[in-house]
């Protein structure tokens, strides 16, 4: 809390996380339904919104656009594209945190962890290594905490990565391993997710945005996210996907910073 807090993802308890990794993660066709979010330029600036708390980049835009926004930087560590086709999922690292922190003025860092991967144990490892090294340096770290593969699929308890044991088990494996905030999918309701907030224990815990829906629909899950005692928000598609992105962001901040109900702000 005090490290996240310090760097700014964190203010007063809440996190508004403008998450932009797609085009390594996705590919660009996820631009295509806002053609101008293709350019970096354009989200870069985005994130001086008030309501946004840090930018979530990799690297490259990391070290090409930094210098252009006034954001906090949360440098994703790892990542993986959409074009392989791994025995079951891995997600490598590509950026050190000594070349995050040092060389990129990352004020946090971020890393995808599958457990539940028949890799579970390499991941592991590598975040073994981030984790010390971050906060060896008073940074935080946040865990993209996304449970999925062959354990996952095989274990006839779980209904699939969305299951909210399944989440629930994400948030705890965040705490355990010390990651300093977790990213979570939406477990789909408010009692799901007070259990994964209660899971987590010291560990804060943001919601991941997914794909774009009906805004009214999505400010409701924020709402109930912070009505269970979460934090917030680390969120891409839902706002660079859409025509006026700073209107959601308006109203993301009167919901997560202001605690608001969708209702009332829209
Ligand atoms: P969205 O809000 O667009 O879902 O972004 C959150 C995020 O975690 C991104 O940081 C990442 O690129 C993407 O979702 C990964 O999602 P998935 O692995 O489920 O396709």
């Amino acid at each position: 809390m005090e490290m996240l807090e310090s760097s700014g993802v964190l203010r007063d308890g809440k996190s508004l996380i403008l998450a932009y990794d797609h085009g390594l993660e996705h590919g660009p066709s996820d631009f295509d339904p806002a053609p101008r979010s293709r350019d970096p330029s354009h989200v870069f600036e985005l994130a001086n919104h008030d309501a946004v708390t840090a930018l979530a980049v990799q690297k490259g835009l990391a070290e090409k656009y930094g210098d252009t926004t006034d954001a906090n930087l949360l440098v994703k560590l790892n990542g993986t594209s959409d074009l392989w086709s791994p025995d079951d999922y891995y997600s490598p690292q590509n950026c050190s945190v000594e070349y995050a922190v040092e060389e990129l003025g990352a004020d946090a860092v971020g890393y995808t962890m599958y457990a539940g991967s028949d890799h579970e144990a390499r991941m592991f490892e590598d975040f073994r290594q981030v984790q010390e090294e971050a906060h060896r340096r008073g940074v935080p770290v946040v865990m993209w905490a996304y449970p999925r593969g062959n354990g996952i699929q095989e274990n006839p308890e779980y209904s699939g990565d969305t299951d909210p044991e399944v989440i629930s088990y994400a948030a705890r494996i965040a705490l355990e391993l010390g990651a300093d905030m977790a990213k979570v999918k939406y477990p789909g309701g408010r009692s799901e997710m007070k259990a994964v907030v209660q899971n987590a224990a010291e560990t804060d815990v943001v919601m991941s945005g997914g794909s774009k829906s009906s805004e009214h629909e999505f400010l409701e899950s924020v709402e109930s996210v912070i009505e269970a005692g979460g934090s917030g928000l680390a969120v891409g598609r839902n706002v660079f996907q859409r025509e006026q992105p700073c209107d959601i962001l308006d109203h993301l901040g009167e919901v997560i910073h202001r605690e608001k109900s969708a209702s009332e702000v829209l």
